[in-house]
């Protein structure tokens, strides 16, 4: 028995030398020291020994159990070092080489616009505020002078909420805002002349063509004092034109109807795909010129709805279009405005 044991020995410490995985070396063990391993297969004889004999052979059988966990333990731990060396082999990093970098985005061309126009009004006193793009008829219409039913709504082709009624005075249906007027009372109830106002937001109509989209933005003006006059309206409207699009570039105003201003205007300016020189061939604009947006003087029913004295106030407000007013600008040469909104990287990446 002493022999056997001695070659149990000698063949498990030659086997785990050359074991590289711990899958094999875990089912070596268990084939030498496990339940019905070899060792134990020798020991089952050890009941036929001498009592004296058993001790030693007892002995030695324990020393050949350590022997083989000792050598299975150090080629454990052998394993573990090359895999550790091996993962750093694999993962190591040169911090000397450049970095990767992901591609930076950028704002949206006419996100740009808002920020540039909201800048261009900041240095002549007029400060952005914000109102709902849901709003109450009552703002869009109705302290607008434009009454329930009446026809001059038609033009701005709204889409209502489907939604209950407010039933409060300043309320009716609920609508997406067709235009940023709805920012004119609004600003009177909560400020105090002199009023100097920019209000740049979403707009929704049931158009869509070359010129046309569904949700726009408009950026409304408005400026409320004692003594303001068509003069100042000009002034501001030019300031803005020639700041943003050059001075080489002519606008115009056209006298026109608004129910909300009066006098009201539209105000155009050349168009920059054919340069002002429409043959009867430019797509976008009607004989060199594209409308921008309206203009006019606060009417007096208006300034009354928002809680002042149009004795002692008077105003001046205009509402562009901020798509019409990118599409106008200096080499952009945009030929139809649906393309702002086809979510082309080939079309958006060029700004
Ligand atoms: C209005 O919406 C008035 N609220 C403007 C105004 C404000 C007049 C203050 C007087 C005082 P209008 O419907 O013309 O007006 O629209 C103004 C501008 O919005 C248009 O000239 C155009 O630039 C832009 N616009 C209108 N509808 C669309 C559309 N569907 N897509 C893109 N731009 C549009």
């Amino acid at each position: 028995m002493k022999t056997k044991l001695e070659q149990l020995k000698t063949e498990f410490l030659e086997l785990v030398e050359k074991v590289t995985d711990r899958q094999n070396l875990e089912r070596l063990q268990t084939e030498f020291l496990g339940r019905k391993g070899k060792l134990n297969e020798v020991m089952k004889d050890m009941v036929e020994l001498a009592v004296e004999e058993r001790k030693l052979v007892g002995k030695l059988a324990n020393e050949v159990k350590e022997a083989i966990e000792q050598a299975f333990h150090f080629q454990e731990q052998k394993m573990s070092q090359s895999e550790v060396m091996g993962q750093a082999e694999r993962e190591w990093i040169d911090i000397t080489q450049p970095g990767s970098f992901s591609s930076e985005g950028h704002l949206h061309p006419v996100t740009q616009a808002i920020g540039e126009i909201t800048d261009i009004f900041s240095h002549i006193g007029f400060t952005a505020v914000r109102v709902p793009e849901i709003d109450w008829d009552y703002y869009a219409f109705e302290s607008l002078n434009m009454p329930k039913d009446h026809p001059a709504r038609d033009d701005w082709e709204t889409f209502f909420v489907d939604a209950p009624e407010g039933s409060g005075e300043k309320e009716g249906k609920l609508l997406l805002t067709p235009h940023t007027s709805n920012s004119q009372v609004r600003t009177m109830e909560t400020q105090k002349p002199p009023i100097r106002m920019i209000n740049i937001g979403r707009c929704y109509r049931r158009q869509i063509d070359i010129s046309h989209v569904p949700m726009f933005h408009q950026f409304e003006g408005l400026m409320i004092d004692k003594g303001v006059s068509v003069t100042h309206l000009k002034g501001v409207l030019d300031y803005f034109a020639q700041t943003y699009f050059g001075s080489n570039r002519r606008t115009r105003l056209r006298p026109h109807h608004f129910r909300f201003t009066e006098p009201s205007f539209e105000v155009d300016i050349t168009c920059e795909v054919c340069g002002g020189n429409d043959d009867g061939t430019c797509r976008l604009c009607k004989a060199g010129w594209l409308e921008l947006g309206g203009a006019g003087m606060v009417h007096p029913n208006v300034i009354k709805a928002g809680g002042l004295d149009p004795d002692v106030y008077t105003g001046f407000a205009f509402g562009w279009g901020v798509e019409r007013t990118l599409m106008m600008r200096e080499g952009i040469k945009i030929d139809d405005i649906r393309i702002l909104y086809k979510n082309d990287l080939r079309f958006v990446n060029q700004f």
